[in-house]
């Protein structure tokens, strides 16, 4: 057992966190159908009764959404953040009231506390797992391998989770089975693109007052990710360069029309520098030396690992904070570089940032949702590893999307069926 404490234990006025905490829940929810639709089936259906689930997500309005519905489908849930800027107090506050719940996620928390905060989750015993990043998945094969034998499943959120799975799965470590939410369409088209793009250049834009027009912003990498964000920046007037290490995607992002060089030589034309690749070192002292005075530097890849702070600390001569959330480095030649959110995902971890819209959240956490009933209902169908989510499941999410938008579509006649599913028609 561990005695870190709740986070109704850590706020001086956890009754007035838990009202403003619901409030922003009540906000989300309204544009969440999706949620809305299963929470009909799950409140009736019970479908979690019996069930723990251990969860390390970003703990505000939306997230919160989706932990109250596995909650009210009749699960025990124990959560906390899976970043250690991107909780909302109160909305940690306003679930931590739920009797079914209980929040450890606290905004600002250190390492030491943010581990103890996840031990504190895996307490419950977890049966199912829902992570952002695969910490509780990693702790729990680390430290706590003798729960593995009753946990049913798990469902990771994102892309550098599911990497970081499948990287474990090669290994032959990983013991359970994982659904990688992050690889459906209804996911990673929205939340990736629309999600990430939107989200970040908003962060961005509140957290320096600074506009995006005649801007030359540089995006590194063009996944899904930096795909949204280049587009978005592109459509505020901004000129994109992509940076990117993968033939085909330079490519793509050549013929998309940006310009697309080395870190290198894109490292003295940026104005603005966002990080999206989910990898380690992508802007590094070769680059600081050769950037302008001002440019402003963010990440909104997972980890706050892709700018190298610790040599741009080392080759500061003077560190302060511009403004909140923005940390001016200073040059031994008066240039200042300006480091956004600690280089954490920007759009979460920025003292404004609200994480992204609510309709793509609302798609991303019904998948989730029908993850973790599927895992119920199915507990012996999936072998240890990391599973794709089942296509059927995706389109249900998507149908009850189009319904609650008022969109009707066609669907195929048996004749169109029959040819499709047919080689012998040529010429
Ligand atoms: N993300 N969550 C939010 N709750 O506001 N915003 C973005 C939120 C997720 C998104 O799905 C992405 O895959 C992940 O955060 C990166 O940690």
């Amino acid at each position: 057992m561990t005695d870190y404490p709740s986070i109704t234990a850590q706020l001086d006025d956890p009754d007035a966190a838990r009202e403003e905490g619901r409030r922003k829940m009540d906000w989300a929810r309204q544009h969440m159908p999706i949620l809305n639709a299963l929470r009909e089936d799950f409140e009736a259906d019970q479908p979690f009764a019996d069930q723990r689930i251990g969860m390390a997500m970003h703990v505000e309005a939306k997230t919160a959404n989706l932990v109250e519905l596995l909650a009210d489908g009749g699960a025990e849930v124990a959560i906390t953040g899976c970043n250690p800027l991107s909780t909302h107090d109160d909305v940690s506050a306003a679930l931590d009231a739920h009797e079914n719940i209980t929040s450890y996620a606290k905004r600002g928390v250190d390492d030491d506390e943010y581990y103890a905060a996840i031990e504190a989750v895996i307490d419950i015993e977890p049966t199912i797992t829902v992570d952002d990043g695969m910490d509780m998945v990693a702790a729990i094969h680390e430290d706590y391998p003798e729960l593995i034998d009753s946990i049913i499943g798990g469902a990771e959120e994102t892309t550098t989770g599911v990497h970081r799975l499948r990287a474990m799965d090669d290994d032959g470590a990983l013991d359970y089975p994982v659904f990688a939410v992050n690889d459906t369409p209804m996911k990673r088209l929205f939340d990736n693109v629309h999600g990430t793009g939107e989200s970040s250049l908003a962060s961005i834009a509140m957290t320096t007052n600074l506009s995006w027009a005649g801007k030359n912003v540089v995006v590194a990498g063009y996944g899904d990710c930096g795909r949204g964000v280049a587009k978005k920046a592109s459509g505020q007037n901004a000129d994109v360069i992509v940076t990117e290490v993968e033939p085909r995607r330079a490519l793509e992002a050549h013929m998309e029309g940006y310009d697309v060089m080395p870190m290198s030589e894109a490292a003295e034309i940026g104005d603005v520098f966002l990080t999206v690749t989910g990898n380690r070192d992508v802007v590094t002292a070769e680059h600081f030396e050769q950037m302008k005075d001002g440019v402003l530097l963010a990440n909104a890849g997972h980890f706050d690992i892709e700018v190298d702070l610790d040599a741009l600390s080392d080759m500061a001569v003077d560190q302060y904070e511009a403004r909140d959330g923005v940390e001016a480095y200073e040059m031994d030649d008066g240039r200042r570089l300006n480091v956004l959110a600690e280089g954490r995902l920007v759009n979460l971890a920025a003292p404004i940032a609200l994480g992204h819209p609510v309709e793509v959240m609302d798609q991303s956490f019904g998948i989730q949702a029908v993850c973790v009933r599927e895992l119920v209902d199915n507990p012996d169908a999936y072998d240890a590893g990391v599973h794709d989510v089942p296509d059927d499941l995706d389109k249900e999410v998507a149908e009850i999307k189009l319904e609650a938008e008022g969109v009707d579509f066609d669907s195929l006649t048996d004749t169109q069926e029959e040819y499709m599913g047919s080689w012998q028609h040529g010429t």
